[in-house]
């Protein structure tokens, strides 16, 4: 995952290595590797991280079996599967008591959702805009991962780290530090269509070695994602918690979508600086964007992960990270029947939830022109919404209509509007 380079980074700091001396086969293949694993076998908490072949349900289910058994020491933390290569269960252990302060930044993703990009935002916003400032640091330096981490001491690392913290996670809700999920700092939360988000994800695990370098079909792998069997657990899960929680703490949480960064890269700039309080000039806006667009940051190797301090860490020959970059790749993957059961799962998924789905870059490029947002979020929230209803009452139907079996339109907004705990919505718990 992209968490990962920081995790050697971070190592190699910690040990003293420079340039591409490390690889992970090494790390957790050699003798010591071996004896450290007993050792942590021997001294895990019961019941919070487990190696995940120990669980006795898989023999009822090949299917995830299978994809456990391609992860290359997998483990569970709290029931949710978790790569096991540089994810020290010691740090696992230690995340609920973990201390936030006030003026970190968490940036919270499912895996291949905008999580590098929405990065490299915020650390540049967080430096006026002034790109000299990023382009010779890894963004791993700049932007620090809560569960991927050196081997040891990854959580004394990280309470060393100067304020402000910019940081990131994949975490699902139940699993972030109890602090964090009192909502402490500021939190970006950024959703892709899951559709999208599963092509991302199944190139993504071919080419990275900490999710086995499988070369599963695509088939097979759909069929895991719609299981919700992947690391980091299932989509709907992990999006609708969050969903809900922002609209619990909207004063704290910003809720972003990938496609909203695509259609409107300056405006989300802008509104992410307003969230952080950190407000722009027009001059850095626009250098933050010229910094940020795809072609630029895919020949950036800051955060193309094509600088890396470890030899094996991916295999780009099979994909490369900054890949392709736009909404509606899953065509191309897609069967037609595939899509169906897929919208099919989507909509029992979301059918409680007000939350939009946009799949069709003209879908969302409607979405985003009638209302300035695919997602209504706080503080422009109220306001959206009276827009929106103006909009649905003029329109008559068509555009609309497409979400309203999905029950996301402005009405549903009001409907479930606080009704629901995020974290009993996670079905993992
Ligand atoms: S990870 O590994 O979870 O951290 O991956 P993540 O960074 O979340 O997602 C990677 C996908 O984001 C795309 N990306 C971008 N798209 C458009 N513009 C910019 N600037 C940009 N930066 C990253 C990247 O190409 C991956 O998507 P796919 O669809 O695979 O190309």
């Amino acid at each position: 995952m992209q968490l990962l380079p920081s995790a050697i980074t971070s190592y190699n700091h910690s040990v003293g290595f420079s340039g591409k001396m490390l690889s992970l086969k090494l790390l957790y293949n050699s003798p010591l590797a071996t004896l450290l694993k007993g050792w942590r076998k021997a001294n895990m908490k019961e019941d919070v991280v487990k190696p995940a072949l120990e669980d006795p349900t898989l023999e009822d289910d090949p299917l995830r079996r299978e994809y456990v058994e391609s992860i290359p020491e997998a483990q569970t933390f709290r029931g949710v599967l978790l790569q096991g290569y540089l994810v020290p269960p010691t740090v696992l252990e230690g995340l609920d008591d973990f201390e936030i302060r006030d003026d970190d930044v968490f940036i919270i993703t499912y895996p291949k959702s905008g999580t590098t990009w929405t990065e490299e935002i915020v650390s540049l916003i967080y430096q006026g805009g002034d790109v000299k400032r990023v382009e010779k640091e890894l963004l791993v330096y700049r932007v620090h991962h809560l569960e991927v981490g050196r081997p040891f001491g990854h959580l004394r690392y990280l309470r060393k780290v100067k304020s402000p913290r910019l940081m990131a996670t994949h975490l699902p809700l139940p699993l972030i530090p109890r602090q964090l999920r009192q909502s402490k700092c500021k939190i970006i939360y950024v959703m892709r269509n899951p559709k999208d988000t599963a092509v991302s994800y199944y190139h993504h695990h071919k080419m990275s070695t900490f999710l086995g370098n499988t070369s599963a079909a695509w088939d097979k792998f759909l069929e895991h994602f719609m299981a919700g069997h992947l690391v980091y657990g299932s989509w709907f899960d992990h999006v609708l918690s969050y969903w809900e929680f922002c609209k619990q703490h909207p004063s704290n949480v910003f809720f972003l979508s990938y496609e909203e960064l695509k259609l409107d890269l300056p405006g989300m700039v802008v509104r992410l600086s307003e969230f952080l309080n950190r407000p722009l000039a027009p001059e850095a806006v626009d250098a933050i964007v010229r910094h940020c667009n795809f072609e630029s940051m895919k020949t950036n190797k800051m955060v193309n992960r094509e600088v890396l301090p470890i030899t094996d860490l991916f295999d780009m020959t099979k994909s490369k990270f900054m890949r392709k970059g736009i909404i509606g790749d899953w065509k191309n993957y897609f069967t037609e029947s595939q899509s169906e059961a897929f919208d099919r799962l989507c909509n029992s998924h979301m059918s409680g939830s007000d939350l939009r789905l946009v799949f069709e870059p003209e879908d969302a490029e409607n979405l985003f022109t009638t209302f300035g947002r695919i997602i209504y979020n706080h503080p422009e929230r109220t306001q959206e919404i009276e827009v929106a209803t103006e909009v649905t009452e003029d329109y008559e139907g068509d555009e609309l209509s497409a979400y309203e079996p999905r029950n996301c339109g402005p009405q549903a907004f009001f409907q479930i509007y606080l009704q629901s705990d995020p974290l009993t919505l996670y079905s993992g718990d």
